[in-house]
């Protein structure tokens, strides 16, 4: 009889359906993400119950959901490897946010620079989701006992709530309870930054948006894009992320998609100005993404293919979910169904 391969450690990762999905989440996650595939027990979902703590037009989160997933397909997460699904497509996440809110402290998630920052551009009423959406986030991570996260830098303070929250149920009901996990942030591209402001993450939800580079923006809106992209003063082209952040970000970009060091990128630029720089940068994204756009279109082309993509992973996921909050609500007490 054959020797069972030792079982692959898990990996978990999701990105929110708000908006179209940016330059920053392709190479700080997802590109990352296709990259550990092989070697990893991979989960990847679209986090539907997360981006409801914005406001959504419901017509645009559906077609957002569909996007993302078919984004994620596009840029080379295989399905043959890989547990794909929509969050709400699993309650077990709901249920397990629940108890979660239950053992995390307002202390702690008051700390928590995300809430900070969308708290105070929210308004007078900041739903309590916003408040709790880090215990939402443990709960994606622990009901599939989880080893390693591939996010991007600024979600590094959720992962580490995330760990002292488990590590908090393991002292209470023991060390087999949850497994702790870890954060895995590519060294590079761990923070793409706004083209327009370069000293603010690019993000999905940008006030301006031709800070942010879209997946799904034509060729000519990449040019564009990038040809308004802000630069630094002073004229040469080397990595100084305090001192020039503009180029920085640009070079960043380029080694994302192309895998060279930043260094042999600096040095082919040496006696080059700014718009060499943006014109190529743009060159090597319309390049990367080209391929992957197209294949979106024909994947959201046929949408019952999607949906059954979706619930072979929901089905997958919710078998394995399902045995992590039966052990934790025996060890809390209740009796089980
Ligand atoms: P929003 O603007 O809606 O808050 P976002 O663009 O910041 O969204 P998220 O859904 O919060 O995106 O993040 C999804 C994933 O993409 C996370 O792993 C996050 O760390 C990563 N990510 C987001 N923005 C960047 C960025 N600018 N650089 C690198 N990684 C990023
Ligand atoms: N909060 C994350 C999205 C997210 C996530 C997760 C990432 C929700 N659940 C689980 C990794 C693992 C963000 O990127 N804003």
């Amino acid at each position: 009889m054959a020797t069972p391969a030792p079982s692959k450690k898990v990996i978990l990762s999701g990105i929110q359906p708000t908006n179209r999905l940016q330059l920053g989440n392709y190479l700080g996650a997802i590109k990352n993400w296709v990259k550990l595939q092989k070697d990893f027990d991979c989960h990847y979902m679209a986090v539907d119950l997360h981006a409801i703590t914005a406001r959504q037009d419901p017509q645009e989160l559906r077609n957002n959901t569909y996007t993302a997933i078919a984004l994620y397909i596009a840029s080379g997460v295989d399905l043959e490897h890989c547990s794909l699904f929509v969050q709400s497509h699993v309650p077990q996440h709901s249920q397990l946010a629940w108890l979660l809110n239950c053992y995390g402290y307002m202390g702690e998630l008051s700390r928590m620079t995300q809430y900070k920052d969308k708290s105070s551009k929210a308004g007078a009423n900041i739903p309590v989701g916003l408040f709790t959406y880090p215990l939402l986030m443990a709960a994606d991570i622990l009901l599939y006992d989880t080893h390693l996260v591939p996010v991007g830098d600024d979600q590094k303070q959720h992962l580490e709530l995330t760990r002292d929250v488990a590590q908090r149920l393991n002292g209470l009901y023991g060390d087999d309870t949850f497994v702790v996990p870890e954060p895995y942030i590519a060294p590079v591209a761990a923070r793409i930054m706004d083209l327009l402001n370069p000293t603010t993450k690019m993000s999905k939800s940008a006030v301006n948006e031709n800070g942010s580079l879209f997946l799904t923006d034509s060729p000519a809106d990449i040019e564009k894009k990038f040809k308004r992209a802000e630069t630094d003063s002073g004229k040469e082209i080397r990595f100084d992320e305090e001192n020039k952040p503009g180029v920085s970000n640009l070079l960043s970009i380029q080694s994302a998609i192309t895998g060279e060091s930043i260094a042999a990128i600096e040095a082919r630029y040496v006696n080059k100005m700014y718009g060499h720089l943006k014109v190529e940068t743009a060159e090597i994204v319309k390049q990367e993404l080209a391929p992957i756009q197209k294949r979106t279109q024909e994947l959201l082309g046929d949408k019952a293919e999607l949906e059954r993509i979706l619930k072979t992973g929901a089905e997958k996921a919710t078998a394995k979910a399902e045995v992590t909050l039966r052990r934790l609500h025996e060890r809390i007490g209740f009796i089980l169904r």
